[in-house]
């Protein structure tokens, strides 16, 4: 072999090795992404079925705000038995609702500067009267009457590994049983 052919071959070399490691990048970071997206995914539905689980739960004639129009908050109580005449007695006041992180403040800037605008939890009021969150990455919910059910929205955020914020928004019609 001649010095030209072998700078020649190795070029050619050096050119697949790179383009096949690329490729192969390119696959892993592929299937990272499609991995956060399914991740994602996964706790937008356990979110919601939760949600639906509740309002299920719910009694209707309890559930506010009554003129609900994009609430990012919604109170509901359960039947917690029947009084002496024959009304439901309804249980404790439970609540969802999308509350801000400490910092962001509802402007459509990033204020803590972390990347996400107006980021939050959405947080959920247990039997106890005690507030917590059950939602990281939350940048919204909304819920609006339809008909006697509920329509539930709620926009959840993740960040893919070069930096890239993926935002979906989950969604689910629900009625109280009662
Ligand atoms: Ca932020
Ligand atoms: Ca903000």
């Amino acid at each position: 072999m001649t010095i030209v052919e072998v700078v020649v071959s190795s070029l050619i070399l050096t050119t697949i090795v790179l383009v096949v490691s690329s490729t192969v990048l390119d696959s892993q970071a592929f299937f990272a992404e499609e991995a956060r997206l399914y991740s994602l995914d996964q706790s937008g539905r356990a979110l919601l079925a939760r949600v639906e689980q509740e309002i299920r739960a719910s009694a209707a004639s309890s559930i506010l705000p009554l003129a609900i129009s994009d609430s990012s908050f919604l109170d509901y109580q359960k039947a917690a038995g029947v009084n002496a005449d024959g009304t439901i007695a309804l249980g404790p006041l439970l609540r969802f609702s999308f509350e801000l992180v400490p910092g962001e403040i509802a402007d459509s800037v990033d204020n803590n500067g972390d990347g996400l605008i107006d980021e939050g939890t959405i947080s959920w009021r247990d039997e106890s009267g005690t507030a917590r969150a059950i939602a990281a990455n939350a940048l919204g919910m909304r819920v609006n009457r339809a008909g006697s059910a509920l329509h539930v929205d709620i926009d959840l955020a993740a960040r893919q590994s070069d930096g890239r914020l993926v935002q979906r928004t989950y969604g689910q019609t629900v009625a109280p049983r009662n």
